[in-house]
């Protein structure tokens, strides 16, 4: 068995969560921020025998689709504190990110 840890955009995840209970995987929302964008995101955790995860990283993959954010860079002050606006830059988000991880044992009482 494994435990996929997908990080996903806010925006993909009412329908991917309707696409893997439609499939009978059973998943935990979790509320996540990233770390760069300090944005919100969601985390699932999904726990999944070894031979259902290929089919899972497609509907991940069909549920989740690319985006770009535009960032600010922050410069630091110069001594006139002149030319210190930097331009936005695009930085790419998604589809998703996910961690596969080995479960050594699952146990439902
Ligand atoms: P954030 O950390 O908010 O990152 C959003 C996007 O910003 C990333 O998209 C990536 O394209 C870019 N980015 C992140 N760190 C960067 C950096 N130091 N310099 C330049 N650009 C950077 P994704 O790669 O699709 O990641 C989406 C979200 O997945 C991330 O949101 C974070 O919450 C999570 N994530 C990605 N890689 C991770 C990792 N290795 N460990 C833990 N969480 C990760």
């Amino acid at each position: 068995m494994k435990l996929v840890l997908a990080i996903v955009q806010d925006a993909d995840t009412p329908g991917l969560m309707r696409s893997l209970s439609e499939q009978g995987y059973e998943v935990t929302k979790l509320a996540s921020t990233g770390g760069f964008l300090r944005e919100g995101n969601t985390t699932l955790m999904i726990g999944v025998q070894d031979d259902r995860l290929p089919h899972l990283k497609t509907l991940v993959a069909q549920n989740c689709r690319s985006r770009s954010r535009l960032v600010t860079p922050s410069v630091p002050m110069g001594e006139q504190g002149e030319g210190l606006v930097a331009d936005p830059v695009e930085v790419p988000v998604g589809g998703a990110v996910m961690f596969v991880v080995n479960v050594d044992e699952f146990v439902r009482v």
